[in-house]
């Protein structure tokens, strides 16, 4: 049957080993508490490092941990303390960490980081294949494992492939810094959906994908090739109800259950009682900016002095990779700031903040979550931000007030809090203000309404939109499976063809039968091309006709003495073997002086792009402009020529990267029609590349075999991959 895997750097669980003796807990952060609902609730493995270098395992520790690895359904991939080094605190987070976060300036480059990246890479992607079987759901997970997606696929093309990135994904400007970045995205794409907290990031991935790839993209896919690659948002949910119900459980708490941590938080309250507590919780993390928070927590205090022994920040810092030094630095700056705040301020009954630098566990953060009536959380870039949500949460009577910052993902969600830029003092002193001040019933209409939505959007929500979306993107491609051309339908074509005696074939040029070029005149026949043709066409029995948007100036230089019909300008001129060109049917041209005019205008405002004009139409190119830049001017140009086209009769033809206008009712089907007329053809055959070819397939007969290059939807019976298919199927029936 088949089966998820779940993958991530770190396997969900704490393994702890005294005298040989192993003791394994549940891990605290987002991923692990999010991902494991998944992983009850499917029949799953979770495969990850287990947080043990290799070097500190004997062998008989080894087996140990394998065994109590195994009984949770995981599977550990073997890390030595090299690999966690150079890998892990190395590229993963001196490199992807702060770069992805914009934190530019602490972004590492080297080039042995890199290369351990890759070989660790390389070791989860050999644990993988080794187990996993056709028709399997493999979900990777998060930044550390961004070339898995490519190097599974290579090895186990029939298994689906899943990423989530948790963290942002940073804009193109500031992800060209990388000098591995084409490597990442390609890694990236191998997965079949790739999923983000917003669609922010969303889009700036796109952005890279079009800039650094080339591929085009069509809504939110991504054409690469032989395969379809979807990216969406799917924003992280928590689970909804153990936080609420924790927090409901808290409420009935006798004072003898109470921890410790709730009944000192309890006596300072009795003591204070209209103390104010403002909770924050975070990894001990850059991006979160908590000695900012700091500073503006002390601007507020000298702002507004009423609130001196009015308000305390209770403030969890929980230890993360100590080991990276940005964090001990600020872990240094973060202790001698509360040392120097708490000793400006305190008064025998009051601090100004409370600090605590570990983990807590579970009831503990309940304890936090229900005693503090403010949360004040000002990451300077975060991908979601899960504790806006457990906090919301955890407000069974609705009151409280959230403070966000507008850096975290989270923000997109829960409008309702009190929104903050985490850089501005004056603003959060403000809000601060506000929160403390704010009416119970505003607290409760802000709270129900980001309450509901959590609910709604819970973590298993979050799970099975992504799983379904993933389910979505291998229908789709079955659909197109079922057009891809196998050998048994190359099979049936060639007996067609052998069993005809009057064939024809309409073959469009670029796209089809080449590739590409910056620049379309340089997209000329080659030796092999000329090759496969002139065999086609020296059969007596075989009709080749190269049926084109291109000018027929070109067309002669190119074919002029060639056995073939040309058909160019999409249906416009056509000329035979024996004879000249001739007009398919007569046409005005006199709306081209009106026109030109406004092509130019775009080709001056888009730099990069240029006009080629045909005797009955003008084109405006846009391959080799800037990608995003070239796909408003198209859609503005668009929209300019949609006023005059009724007024002349002429129509807008939208090809791969290229505007074309033209007289209407030119198109490649009527052209190939006339041609056909009714003459009695038994092998028909028709091959293009893009929407001005679905004419073609439209209005061929139905007895034709009609051929699209690339995976899209189309008229045509059968798709192909690429221009190198369809040179090899020709080739095969010249035979
Ligand atoms: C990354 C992204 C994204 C924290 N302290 C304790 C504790 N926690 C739990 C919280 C929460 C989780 O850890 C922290 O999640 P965040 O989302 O706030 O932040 P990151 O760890 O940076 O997570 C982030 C997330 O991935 C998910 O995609 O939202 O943007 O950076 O669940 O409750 N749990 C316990 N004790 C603690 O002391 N038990």
């Amino acid at each position: 049957m088949s089966k998820i895997i779940i993958v991530s750097n770190r396997l969900p669980l704490n393994i702890k080993i005294e005298n040989d003796h192993l003791t394994i807990e549940p891990s605290v952060g987002g991923l692990a508490t999010g991902m494991r609902s998944v992983h009850e609730a499917y029949e799953s493995k979770w495969i990850g490092w287990t947080g043990l270098a290799e070097e500190n395992l004997n062998s008989e520790l080894r087996k140990k941990v394998n065994v109590a690895v195994e009984k949770e359904d995981c599977i550990a991939v073997d890390l030595s303390n090299e690999d966690v080094d150079l890998y892990y605190y190395g590229f993963s987070n001196k490199t992807i960490w702060p770069l992805f976060h914009y934190f530019t300036e602490f972004a590492e480059f080297k080039k042995e980081h890199w290369d351990a990246y890759c070989k660790v890479n390389q070791k989860f992607a050999d644990v993988i294949t080794k187990n996993c079987e056709k028709g399997d759901t493999i979900w990777i997970h998060d930044y550390q494992l961004l070339l898995l997606p490519q190097m599974i696929k290579d090895k186990c093309p029939d298994v689906s492939i899943g990423f989530f990135l948790h963290i942002p994904f940073p804009s193109y400007e500031v992800f060209r810094i990388l000098p591995w970045r084409n490597e990442l995205i390609e890694g990236m794409l191998g997965a079949d959906l790739i999923g983000f907290h917003t669609y922010d990031y969303e889009r700036h991935f796109f952005s890279s994908v079009r800039r650094l790839l080339g591929y085009e993209i069509n809504f939110n896919k991504i054409n690469i090739h032989n395969r379809i690659v979807k990216a969406d948002s799917f924003p992280m949910g928590i689970d909804y109800d153990k936080f609420h119900n924790a927090a409901l459980e808290h409420h009935s708490k006798s004072i003898r259950d109470k921890s410790d941590i709730q009944q000192q938080l309890d006596k300072h309250i009795l003591n204070t009682p209209d103390i104010k507590l403002i909770l924050s919780i975070d990894r001990l993390d850059y991006t979160k900016g908590i000695a900012k928070r700091l500073h503006a927590f002390e601007y507020f205090l000298e702002k507004y002095p009423e609130f001196q022994g009015k308000a305390s920040l209770v403030m969890l810092a929980v230890p993360s990779r100590a080991n990276v030094d940005q964090y001990q630095k600020m872990k240094s700056e973060i202790d001698e700031l509360v040392g120097r705040m708490n000793g400006k301020f305190s008064t025998i009954n009051w601090s100004p903040i409370w600090y605590f630098y570990r983990s807590f566990p579970f009831d503990n953060l309940i304890d936090l979550y229900t005693s503090c009536e403010i949360a004040l959380l000002t990451p300077i870039r975060d991908g979601m931000n899960l504790v806006a949500k457990e906090f919301v949460a955890s407000k069974v009577d609705k009151k409280g007030v959230l403070i966000l910052s507008e850096m975290a993902g989270a923000v997109k969600e829960m409008s309702e809090a009190l929104l903050i830029n985490p850089q501005n003092y004056e603003q959060i002193a403000d809000t601060l203000k506000k929160a403390i001040q704010m009416p119970e019933e505003e607290q409760i209409e802000r709270n129900t309404i980001m309450q509901n939505r959590l609910q709604r959007y819970n973590i298993d929500r979050w799970a099975s939109d992504f799983l379904n979306s993933l389910n979505k993107v291998l229908e789709d491609k079955a659909k197109y499976i079922a057009k891809e051309m196998s050998a048994a339908i190359v099979k049936k074509i060639q007996t067609a063809y052998n069993k005809a005696e009057k064939r024809i074939f309409f073959l469009d040029y670029d796209g089809t039968l080449v590739g590409f070029k910056d620049k379309p005149i340089d997209a000329s026949p080659d030796k092999d091309l000329y090759g496969i043709l002139d065999k086609l066409a020296s059969n007596p029995k075989n009709e080749v006709v190269l049926i084109s948007g291109r000018d027929k100036e070109t067309f002669t230089q190119w074919f002029g003495n060639k056995n073939y019909t040309l058909i160019v300008e999409h249906g416009v001129w056509i000329k035979t073997p024996k004879d000249d060109w001739k007009l398919i049917e007569q046409m005005k041209i006199d709306w081209k002086e009106n026109i030109k005019p406004i092509f130019e205008f775009y080709v001056d405002r888009t730099p990069g792009s240029f006009i080629e004009e045909k005797n009955y139409s003008f084109v405006w190119h846009y391959r080799k402009a800037d990608p995003e830049l070239g796909a408003i001017r198209a859609n503005e140009l668009k929209y300019d020529l949609s006023g005059l086209i009724s007024n002349h009769n002429l129509e807008i033809l939208e090809g791969n990267k290229v505007i074309e206008i033209k007289n209407s009712g030119i198109n490649k089907g009527r052209a190939a029609m006339h041609k056909i007329n009714n003459l009695h053809y038994d092998f028909i055959f028709g091959v293009g590349d893009d929407w001005t070819d679905e004419y073609l397939f439209h209005d061929l007969p139905a007895k034709a075999y009609t051929i699209r290059v690339g995976l899209k939807n189309t008229l045509a019976k059968y798709n192909v991959n690429e221009v190198k298919d369809v040179r090899g199927l020709l080739a095969k029936l010249s035979q």
